[in-house]
């Protein structure tokens, strides 16, 4: 069966993005592929954060990954610091990563004007410790979003660059896209984002989802309600693709074109489809949160297992760099 990986970090309230660019793609894939899923807590520690929450996010993180269907049936989930041979391996990686690769990182980037006060090493370093989360398990794919594709071609590039040197341990992965790979935040400006105030939470309650998606930017072409749109230029379309139904959709889209229906019209179809999908995935997470002792169980069983095939990559990495080793 061929192997998937892929990771989300702690760093605030599970959103609408992450669970159509992501989450919502991870758990169909269980069913053809052998899926490893991570909290990266590594990942979240290189922007400010607040110390006494960290564990508490990332325990919410699982839940809600859990809440949307993963579960020790259908995949492995565990938390990135659990198998420290993750870091390990990014360090080796390092070692054969061009800096000028990581400046150029879109990512690296935006997060450098987010986080003027704090640009440190790891925060240029993500994209190879995510490359390490991903080679460590020789997972040949990564279902993301969109905004993490350049990462995935550095894993390639890091992958290849590895293997010309030491041997050929590594996999070049490739990244899989969902449906709707890019969703904007509410706003309409820029990705929605956790840590920016512009995303609707997987686990809001309906009145403040529909505050939010009342007021959601659509296509700004369309000024009046008489006047037509298209959908293309449409986030709240967007958000549809993932919560509608293929002939909804096209109706949705012919109304919004010859201004049939209205963008008010078009949000409230769009809310009752959300709250049919998420309103189950809530209760879950709801019950789920009665219950952590079995989420830590889950999570440490998960670690246990991933660590033992992370080990084992690790021998081969070690055997592959000559490093010495006490027999
Ligand atoms: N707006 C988005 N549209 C589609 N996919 C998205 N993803 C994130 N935002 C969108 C995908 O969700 C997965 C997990 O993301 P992450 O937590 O690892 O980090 P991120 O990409 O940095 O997500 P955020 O929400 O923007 O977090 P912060 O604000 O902490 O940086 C990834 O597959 C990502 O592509």
């Amino acid at each position: 069966m061929k192997r998937i990986f892929s990771g989300i970090q702690p760093t605030g309230e599970v959103h609408i993005g992450n669970y159509i660019g992501a989450i919502k793609q991870w758990v169909e894939l269980t069913a053809e592929y052998d899926c490893i899923y991570c909290v990266v807590d590594y990942h979240a520690i290189t922007i400010e954060y607040e110390i006494s929450e960290l564990r508490h996010k990332t325990l919410d993180t699982a839940i809600i990954l859990m809440a949307c269907g993963l579960s020790p049936d259908n995949c492995k989930l565990f938390v990135q610091s659990h198998v420290p041979e993750h870091t390990e391996l990014a360090w080796i990686f390092n070692c054969v990563t061009p800096i000028g690769e990581l400046e150029r990182m879109t990512q690296f980037k935006d997060k450098s004007r987010q986080h003027r006060a704090n640009i440190n090493m790891g925060l240029m370093d993500y994209p190879v410790l995510q490359a390490a989360d991903i080679l460590i398990y020789k997972a040949g794919f990564v279902p993301v979003g969109e905004d993490q594709v350049q990462h995935i071609e550095l894993s390639r590039e890091v992958a290849r660059k590895f293997n010309s040197r030491f041997g050929d341990i590594f996999p070049e992965p490739q990244a899989i896209l969902s449906l709707a790979p890019r969703i904007l935040g509410i706003d309409g400006s820029g990705k929605m984002s956790k840590s920016m105030n512009n995303y609707i939470g997987l686990l809001e309650n309906g009145d403040i989802i529909w505050e939010k998606l009342r007021t959601a930017v659509t296509d700004v072409n369309r000024v009046r309600r008489k006047d037509p749109g298209n959908p293309e230029l449409c986030n709240i379309y967007t958000i549809h693709r993932a919560f509608s139904k293929d002939e909804e959709l096209i109706e949705i889209d012919k109304g919004c074109r010859n201004a049939s229906i209205g963008c008010i019209d078009c949000k409230k179809i769009l809310y009752r489809n959300m709250m049919e999908e998420l309103s189950p995935i809530r209760e879950r997470a709801e019950s789920l949160k009665k219950d952590t002792d079995y989420v830590r169980d889950v999570l440490k069983n998960g670690a246990a297992s991933c660590r033992e095939m992370a080990k084992k990559t690790m021998d081969e990495v070690r055997a592959g760099l000559g490093i010495y080793y006490p027999v």
